[in-house]
């Protein structure tokens, strides 16, 4: 993971403090026992609650046979047990590997398969689409399927010691630009140095209340300062089954929600809404915006009408997160995506060649960091292209660095579509549309759209007959594949636009495509 030099100097500035998420828990059982940490529906469950569940669910699932080092393909709405499952596992040294619900066969599948999972957790609960993740055991084979609502529990003196904090902990999907989605090893260490500091960052106290809207399992709710931030303030966490404003706005005036972390497309459908209504939350401090870029006509919305602070998230689960801080004045909070959360970490804007742009100029963005992974897992090949020798992670972004250390996101360079902040891998729908009998040959890129920031466009030159937007969507569903990942348009072509001299390059073709879609529609 990191090298020895670096583990050293984590340890000696006190960013790795030797806790494991099984302490953390323990510590907000001791430091705020009866106090409510997570409301789900009617259901309030103490701090003190919380740590004997996962203990006892940590025995059962011993007995079942969950080893430390065994990985558990996770996928579950935002549902109490969530807690009760990742805690388990973190108590056994067992590592959650974090499905979205969105993920179908197609995903699910592939990360029991190369995870060698032991087993799948999900719900027998239907998703609000009505979709049923128990028919999910056939992909996720052979990995045992345990559901939520049945959670095995055991008597917590049977189970062994912990894990060590500079243990992995978990494994987090990256967004993907390759065909196979790559995962990101995560320690004790690592990670609850990024929670601890983007609690302290987002001001969270015992008296916050942190409403999760977003899947819990993605980074920014978990981690920045998520839920995980919330429970070491000891601070209450509020789950809703949906990001609708007709949910969530009367769970706001009832639980008094304090802060909550939203994607750009739900922050202008709030917006919209409590517009329309005149709702304005009295609870509200703090509304945080990421995943994808906020443009500043919608970030100077949020303060007026909801009548709390903006706070802009850029991250990525891979490591590094910015955010502007509270204090900040509006000029950086509306048109900047924040600054690192560490003194050391390291952030390089460079060129095509690696070589350091002028602070100001757009250029790729490089970081390195005491919470910023050293490579994927099992993944030694796209190491060496994903990473510099010197372990700086190459994240794809297109950023301007301002004087202050704030960055500017003002673009991207992988191939990758960001919908509205889910994440779209281009040459993983790509793989599977090849493998549609009147598909030749298929590329994906990204469409500018008003409301998702982008959408997807599938170029496909057929065999014979043209398959039509529908066929593919429904080849694809056939396939497995979550519905995020469906192209929303078709542009039919006889041949692709040749690319540079020599071999093909599905990069350039991407972008050759891109620009010949931006000007045919003007
Ligand atoms: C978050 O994490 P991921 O892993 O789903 O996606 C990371 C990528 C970044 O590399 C960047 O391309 C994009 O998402 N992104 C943003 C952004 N925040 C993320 N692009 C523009 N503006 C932003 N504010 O998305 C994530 C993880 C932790 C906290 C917040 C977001």
């Amino acid at each position: 993971m990191w090298p020895a030099e670096f583990a050293r100097r984590y340890r000696e500035r006190g960013y790795w403090t030797g806790q494991t998420f099984d302490d953390l828990l323990r510590s907000g059982a001791e430091r705020f026992g009866d106090r409510v940490a997570v409301v789900d529906g009617e259901r309030r469950i103490t701090y003190r609650q919380l740590r004997d569940r996962a203990l006892s669910v940590a025995a059962g699932l011993y007995e079942q046979g969950i080893r430390p080092d065994d990985r558990v393909v996770v996928q579950l709405p935002n549902v109490a047990e969530f807690f009760d499952v990742i805690f388990a596992l973190f108590r056994i040294g067992a590592q959650p590997v974090f499905a979205l619900p969105a993920h179908r066969a197609a995903e699910i599948g592939y990360f029991c398969r190369h995870t060698e999972a032991a087993a799948f957790i999900t719900t027998g609960v239907a998703s609000a689409d009505g979709f049923d993740h128990r028919t999910l055991a056939a992909a996720a084979t052979p990995a045992r399927m345990i559901l939520a609502e049945d959670l095995p529990r055991g008597d917590p003196a049977t189970l062994p010691p912990g894990p060590a904090p500079g243990a992995l902990a978990f494994l987090q999907l990256s967004g993907g630009s390759t065909g196979l989605p790559k995962l990101i090893p995560r320690t004790h260490d690592d990670y609850l140095y990024s929670v601890r500091e983007s609690a302290d960052i987002c001001a969270l106290t015992p008296d916050s209340v942190y409403l999760v809207v977003l899947p819990v399992a993605h980074n920014f709710p978990m981690s920045s300062p998520g839920v995980l931030g919330a429970l070491h303030a000891g601070a209450r966490i509020v789950l809703s089954p949906s990001p609708a404003p007709a949910t969530v706005f009367p769970l706001i005036d009832r639980e008094g929600v304090t802060i909550t972390a939203l994607v750009p497309p739900l922050a202008l459908v709030w917006l919209d809404a409590a517009e329309r209504a005149s709702w304005r939350p009295d609870s509200l401090d703090v509304l945080q915006v990421g995943g994808a870029k906020l443009v500043p006509s919608v970030a100077a919305r949020v303060a007026p009408v909801l009548g709390c602070r903006l706070q802009q998230v850029f991250g990525m689960a891979e490591g590094l997160v910015n955010y502007t801080r509270l204090d900040e004045p509006d000029e950086i909070v509306l048109h900047t995506q924040g600054r690192p959360i560490s003194p050391d970490d390291e952030v390089r804007v460079v060129d095509d060649a690696d070589r350091p742009v002028a602070d100001g100029e757009v250029g790729h963005l490089l970081t390195r960091g005491p919470y910023t992974i050293r490579g994927y897992w099992r993944a030694d090949e796209h190491n060496q292209v994903a990473f510099t020798p010197d372990g700086f992670y190459r994240t794809g972004d297109l950023v301007r660095r301002l004087d202050g250390g704030h960055l500017v996101v003002e673009g991207r360079a992988k191939d990758q579509i960001n919908r509205g902040g889910e994440k779209i891998a281009a040459e993983e729908v790509e793989d599977h549309l090849l493998a549609h009998p009147d598909v030749h040959d298929a590329a994906v890129v990204a469409v500018p759209d008003l409301y998702l920031g982008e959408r997807s466009c599938v170029f496909v030159v057929p065999v014979g007959r043209p398959p039509t937007l529908g066929d593919l969507r429904a080849f694809l569903r056939e396939r497995g594949l979550a519905a995020y990942k469906m192209p929303d348009k078709l542009r039919v072509v006889d041949r692709f636009p040749v690319t540079g001299v020599g071999k093909t390059s599905r990069r350039e073709l991407r972008s050759l495509l891109r620009s010949r879609l931006s000007s045919s529609e003007g």
